[in-house]
């Protein structure tokens, strides 16, 4: 198969076929890395596009999103590897307002490969609750996601409810998401940000090596 199949599966919102598609992709021997990167990632790229030229609406958006996560599913236990070595703890939610997940799935599932244990509050997260969770978990991060332009203001509300809690500096603070920049990050006061899944690792790695 080619990965074209996958990446047109995912598109059409052909969630068996995803899963399908996704198993024989692995039986031929090709990296989970590269099946998210070059199909999967792909494919959501060009549901976004087709999504603001008004070529498909909301129902196959959820569709193709829906193809992704089973295509994901069969892949999370092959990219959460078995570094059996804590590295730290984070704790993860999309912001509220926002009911973006695959992003945030997919960050959490990177960062459990590479060690970290993660607690994730999924999404649509109200600011208390993240600051709830810091009690909680006690984590060495807290990532929050964002797609839209709309929330991801909402990152500063939890940024500063932590800082009226008392427990801003317990924690590093990652965030991530399409629509934000490093320049976003820096000021809204967050430690770090990641561009996408894998930048989000090395800049946790940096941040939980900066504090240990
Ligand atoms: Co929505 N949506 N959506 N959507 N959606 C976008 C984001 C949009 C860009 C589409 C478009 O117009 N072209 C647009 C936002 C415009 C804007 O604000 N600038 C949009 C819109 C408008 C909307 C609605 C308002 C539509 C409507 O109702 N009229 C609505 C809002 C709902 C809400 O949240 N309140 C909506 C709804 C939905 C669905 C529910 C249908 C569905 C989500 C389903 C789900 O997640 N279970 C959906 C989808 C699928 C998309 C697109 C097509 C794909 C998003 C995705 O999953 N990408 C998206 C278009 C696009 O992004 N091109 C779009 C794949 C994923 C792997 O990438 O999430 O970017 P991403 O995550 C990356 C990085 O950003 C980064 O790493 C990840 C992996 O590489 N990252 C982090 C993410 N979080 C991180 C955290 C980190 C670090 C890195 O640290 C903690």
């Amino acid at each position: 198969m080619e990965l074209q199949q996958l990446t047109d599966a995912v598109i059409a919102g052909d969630a068996p076929g995803a899963e399908a598609l996704t198993e024989a992709a692995l039986a031929q021997g090709i990296a989970p890395t590269t099946i998210v990167d070059d199909a999967l990632i792909v494919a959501m790229g060009a549901v976004g596009e087709r999504f603001g030229r008004s070529e498909i609406y909301v129902p196959e958006m959820l569709l193709s999103a829906r193809a992704m996560e089973h295509a994901l599913s069969i892949l999370d236990p092959l990219l959460a590897g078995a570094d059996i070595v804590p590295r730290g703890t984070v704790v993860i939610g999309t912001v509220k307002g926002d009911i973006h997940a695959i992003g945030k799935n997919l960050v959490g599932i990177m960062l459990r490969g590479s060690g970290f244990a993660v607690h994730d509050l999924g999404v649509d997260v109200p600011v208390e609750r993240f600051v709830q969770a810091i009690e909680e978990h006690r984590p060495d991060i807290l990532g929050m996601s964002a797609l839209l332009t709309t929330t991801m203001g909402g990152m500063e509300s939890v940024i500063e409810a932590l800082g009226k809690a008392d427990v801003r500096d317990r924690v590093k603070v990652l965030v991530g998401g399409a629509p934000l920049t490093e320049e976003f990050a820096r000021s809204i006061g967050a430690d770090g940000y990641g561009r996408d899944a894998s930048a989000a690792v090395a800049r946790a790695r940096q941040l939980t090596a900066a504090v240990t």
